[in-house]
């Protein structure tokens, strides 16, 4: 009886020790400097900059390395993924959106987004937030700034926490294409004036247009461009360049890359501010001449982003059109401006 109760007691100590032991290997003062991954980059950090909350942070942030295996030699073969200049083409299936989710919530990034909703298209700004709700870079922080002449009609749109709102008026105008082509003035201030220092990204986006994909981390660059739904097939002979020399727009029959939307472009503010400024001077010295480019400021942006190569160029996932039925290399629509009546909701035909 004695020697039994002895082994227990034996027992229940060295199960006593061992735990001790294993807490002490996980969470006491470490031998010698770790390496740890923090922000994407490997950095040696000295041991006792180490605190038990971190190393509890870290061992948990190691799941986000846990992913299907990559490969070089398998994935999608139908499209092409790199330009000419080594800017990746994003298209599904060629990035994991929870590693690129988990990477940038590590940076702790910032998200803006601006929207015209001028006149008659404040009716389509209900639906753009709606769905932007439930797919704009979910689980980031977000802020959607509306520019309006109708602020009062400004839909009450519930959003997640870390997602806001902002609007700002703007005068009306007769023409929609000063109001499209106004947009590069208005965000080159609203760079200056209200997001320096206060974000890391920024989209610029139609309202007449909706969600219906995930739209994400992947899309972020330091200047990125979409190319547009209704060209990519085409030789660039057919694109909509603006195409008098004298438009500081021009773009020549034998250059330009591919046709990219002025629906949908971003990146960083201070890749953004730079287009934005440059493509609105430009359309300012050439209406003192008397021309307004094509497509307006969208003949601006192409002439800008021949020069000035994206960095990252979005397939037309992320801007289709709902008129037209969905191409076989397009797996998903992102983003797609609806179809509209524009003898009804422009202000001049
Ligand atoms: C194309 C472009 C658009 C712009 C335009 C040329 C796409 C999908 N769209 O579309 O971005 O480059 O050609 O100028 O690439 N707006 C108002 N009120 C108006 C008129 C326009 O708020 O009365 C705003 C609104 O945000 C709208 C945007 O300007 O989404 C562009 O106007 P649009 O949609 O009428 O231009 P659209 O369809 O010709």
């Amino acid at each position: 009886m004695q020697a039994s109760k002895g082994r227990f007691v034996t027992v229940i100590l060295l199960t006593a020790l061992l735990l001790l032991g294993t807490l002490y290997v996980y969470f006491g003062p470490p031998l010698r400097n770790e390496v740890v991954i923090s922000n994407h980059e490997f950095h040696l950090v000295s041991s006792d900059q180490q605190r038990w909350g971190e190393r509890i942070k870290k061992l948990w942030d190691y799941n986000h390395l846990r992913y299907p295996q990559p490969s070089i030699v398998k994935g999608r073969t139908d499209v092409v993924t790199l330009t000419p200049w080594l800017a990746p083409v994003v298209w599904e299936g060629t990035f994991n959106p929870d590693l690129l989710d988990s990477i940038y919530q590590q940076q702790d990034i910032s998200v803006a987004a601006t929207v015209f909703a001028v006149g008659k298209y404040i009716m389509f700004l209900k639906n753009f937030l709606e769905t932007a709700e439930e797919y704009f870079f979910v689980g980031f922080k977000v802020h959607i700034y509306v520019f309006t002449d109708r602020p009062d009609e400004v839909p009450q749109v519930k959003m997640a926490p870390g997602r806001q709102l902002t609007v700002l008026p703007v005068p009306s105008s007769n023409r929609w294409q000063e109001i499209s082509a106004r947009r590069m003035e208005l965000i080159q201030k609203l760079i200056e004036e209200k997001l320096q220092g206060h974000g890391n990204y920024i989209f610029c986006l139609d309202v007449d247009s909706k969600f219906q994909g995930r739209w994400g981390t992947e899309s972020l660059g330091g200047l990125v461009a979409v190319i547009h739904p209704g060209y990519y097939w085409d030789p660039r002979s057919n694109f909509p360049y603006e195409r008098r020399p004298q438009s500081r727009a021009y773009v020549a029959e034998e250059e330009g890359d591919f046709y990219y939307c002025g629906g949908a472009f971003g990146g960083s503010l201070g890749e953004v501010h730079l287009l934005a400024k440059t493509c609105r001077s430009n359309f300012e010295a050439d209406a003192k001449e008397g021309i307004e480019a094509a497509w307006q400021e969208e003949s601006h942006l192409n002439r800008y982003m021949w020069i000035n190569k994206p960095s990252k160029v979005l397939s037309p996932e992320y801007l289709w059109q709902d008129f037209k039925s969905r191409n076989a290399e397009i797996h998903i629509i992102r983003f797609s401006g609806v179809v509209k009546n524009y003898a009804e909701i422009r202000p001049n035909a």
